[in-house]
């Protein structure tokens, strides 16, 4: 039986110990996240603050608990030079002579919690020894990797190279249940907010309408973790776009903490992440919190769509 530990332990020598124990922190972080949501609506941490974070979104005692316990996690590890959390404005420095930054979002789908729904805690460690190497591409992640808090809890990670899924046992150990998985190719299902409709750029319209035609089946948990761990089980394409009357705004999901660890952990299993038609991990960051629309999952799907956005490209007028 392998193990987070022993998966841990192989890694030893291709990564360096302080990057080995800084994954087993996080690990450590996620299982204690996952202990708090169990018996959340016991203990009195379900329901809203009167907290407004940098997102515009109003904090949940759990968005702060789960931020606290990942900024403990880096705070443990000596290899730590900032944090970035979806939840504070800026940058944490950390330690001063850290060499990775931990960018992540603590708690993703929170708004789901009070209904007992699958939520996640999503990170990305970039190299980093000031601010300014925080804004790079996601091609730069040495590991990203996301935990979903469902009826199982399951840690997805990748080091670049394939993707492990760990599952956690009753006496709090991440036991590896998936290695070296592969997102299916081709797909007939789809996962969007269909009743954004309104909002959606000619391409996502026309792609979501052929598909329904073509007899595609929909899925949309509301929650980004659990929609991506089920198209790693069984293959789909997720679909987040910007609105069309914003086009400013970029769209709903954040470029460094969403868009690029599921980046980097779809490609790692064979699958696609774009933004329009470009891969998302080329996308060139030039904020903290910044906002991109995401489509991601099966590779031939993912395509698909992007070859689209390069034909509506070439047809808009000069
Ligand atoms: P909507 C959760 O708040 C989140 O950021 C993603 O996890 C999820 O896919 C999306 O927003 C849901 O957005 O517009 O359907 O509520």
């Amino acid at each position: 039986m392998t193990t987070f530990e022993t998966y841990l332990d192989s890694l030893k020598g291709t990564l360096d110990d302080g990057l080995v124990a800084l994954l087993g922190n996080i690990a450590d972080a996620t299982r204690r996240i996952s202990d708090t949501l169990r018996t959340s609506s016991l203990s009195g941490l379900s329901g809203a603050t009167d907290v407004v974070n940098v997102q515009g979104e109003t904090q949940k005692p759990l968005d702060i608990l789960s931020n606290d316990i990942m900024l403990d996690a880096c705070k443990a590890s000596a290899a730590v030079s900032f944090a970035v959390s979806e939840e504070l404005d800026s940058e944490v420095p950390v330690h001063a002579d850290g060499k990775y930054a931990v960018i992540f979002d603590p708690l993703d789908g929170s708004s789901n919690l009070d209904v007992n729904v699958t939520v996640g805690t999503i990170f990305s460690v970039v190299p980093a020894t000031s601010s300014a190497d925080l804004l790079q591409t996601g091609r730069s992640q040495i590991v990203a990797g996301f935990a979903a808090y469902g009826p199982q809890t399951c840690l997805v990670i990748t080091t670049g190279k394939g993707v492990q899924i760990f599952t956690l046992d009753d006496s709090g150990t991440y036991v590896m249940t998936a290695s070296d998985v592969k997102i299916v190719p081709e797909t007939k299902e789809f996962a969007i907010n269909a009743a954004r409709r309104a909002s959606w750029d000619d391409v996502v319209a026309r792609y979501i309408e052929q598909s329904i035609d073509a007899g595609y089946n929909m899925r949309w948990v509301g929650s980004m973790v659990a929609d991506a761990y089920r198209i790693f089980n069984r293959g789909g394409v997720f679909l987040y776009p910007a609105d069309r009357h914003k086009p400013t705004s970029g769209g709903r999901l954040r470029l460094l903490y969403e868009g690029n660890p599921m980046g980097l952990l779809v490609e790692a299993a064979g699958g696609a992440a774009i933004v329009g038609d470009i891969g998302i991990l080329d996308v060139k960051p030039t904020a903290l919190h910044q906002r991109v629309p995401v489509i991601f999952g099966s590779r031939v799907e993912v395509n698909k769509i992007a070859g689209a956005y390069t034909a509506a490209k070439v047809a808009e007028p000069a």
